[in-house]
């Protein structure tokens, strides 16, 4: 694996990308309008795995064309792209031994969709990482941040770090090239012990030693000095004495969602991407494509102003 961080701190700018079957609800559902992340309806709604299990049938992103999110990607200045292999909703983007419920076997289209957009960057020379949420998931038995709605989530943390996380993280790390993902992208790690966490750390460094990763596994923060911090939706005002990546919605929401017009304005992204490159840190900026697999038209047009700005500047 090359040259572990060194990339990374050169690029300064990526693309974020909250993509699943949430896209779908689009932060609605019976009748009701949720605001905030549209990745999180299944919890907010406390929709029951039998029943949200019908947006993957839904799901069939046939304008889902990866050379044209690169290109928007390369075109507003952005040197990589990270995107939700799994987020909480246990919904995987590519073909799992582990876990039925995946694009693969749980929805119409039937095929993969990372290693597209893995071979769309390699074209384009840019670095893929993959966001992966090894705690929570409300679908596959893992953890639930709060109270549990869904029998399925009655499970034995361990059994399904073993049985779904795990082996998928493995799959995710020797599936599409030596050198992919260039990051792994952790989150809430809720029941995740630090003894936990390097049980799935071992496992990462078994395929992928000195893997770049955040900081958001469960490891404890001081054994691990080259995993970078990631402040949420803000700038920090102290500059964290390590790497670290200011992660950034486009809107409010991170997934999709109908309801969310509250769009930043160019001028703010652009603000906000200086004043981050020049603390140190990384600029993460957030998509949330459609279910048809389209890009936002505002989150288009905020990019083009994004890149008009990055090539006279
Ligand atoms: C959060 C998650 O819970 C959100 O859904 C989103 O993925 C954000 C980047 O991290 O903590």
């Amino acid at each position: 694996r090359d040259a572990g961080v060194e990339w990374w701190r050169d690029a300064r700018f990526g693309m974020f990308i909250h993509w699943g079957v949430y896209a779908v609800p689009a932060g609605e559902y019976g009748g009701k309008v949720f605001t905030g992340a549209s990745e999180w309806l299944m919890h907010q709604a406390k929709i029951p795995a039998s029943e949200y299990r019908h947006f993957a049938e839904a799901f069939n992103p046939v304008a889902y064309d990866p050379e044209t999110w690169v290109r928007a990607a390369v075109d507003a200045g952005m040197k990589y792209l990270v995107i939700t292999a799994k987020h909480h909703d246990g919904f995987a983007l590519f073909p799992s031994k582990a876990s039925t419920w995946n694009v693969a076997e749980a929805t119409p289209y039937g095929r993969d969709l990372l290693g597209p957009l893995v071979d769309a960057c390699r074209r384009a020379g840019l670095r893929i990482g993959f966001y992966y949420s090894q705690a929570q998931d409300w679908f596959n038995g893992g953890s639930v941040f709060g109270e549990k709605w869904d029998p399925v989530q009655e499970n034995d943390f361990d059994a399904y770090l073993d049985r779904v996380a795990i082996p998928q993280i493995r799959e995710l790390l020797t599936t599409y090239g030596p050198d992919i993902p260039a990051v792994l992208w952790w989150d809430t790690p809720s029941d995740m012990t630090p003894d936990r966490a390097a049980r799935v750390d071992a496992a990462v460094q078994a395929v992928a030693p000195g893997m770049l990763q955040n900081d958001r596994l469960g490891l404890i923060r001081e054994q691990h000095p080259g995993h970078f911090d990631t402040p949420e939706q803000r700038i920090p005002a102290n500059r964290p004495g390590r790497a670290w990546e200011t992660c950034m919605t486009t809107n409010e929401s991170w997934g999709f969602c109908a309801s969310d017009n509250a769009w930043k304005p160019a001028a703010l992204l652009i603000r906000q991407l200086c004043e981050v490159v020049s603390q140190g840190g990384n600029y993460l900026l957030n998509i949330g494509p459609r279910a048809d697999g389209t890009f936002p038209e505002p989150s288009l047009a905020a990019l083009r102003e994004v890149g008009d700005w990055m090539r006279v500047n």
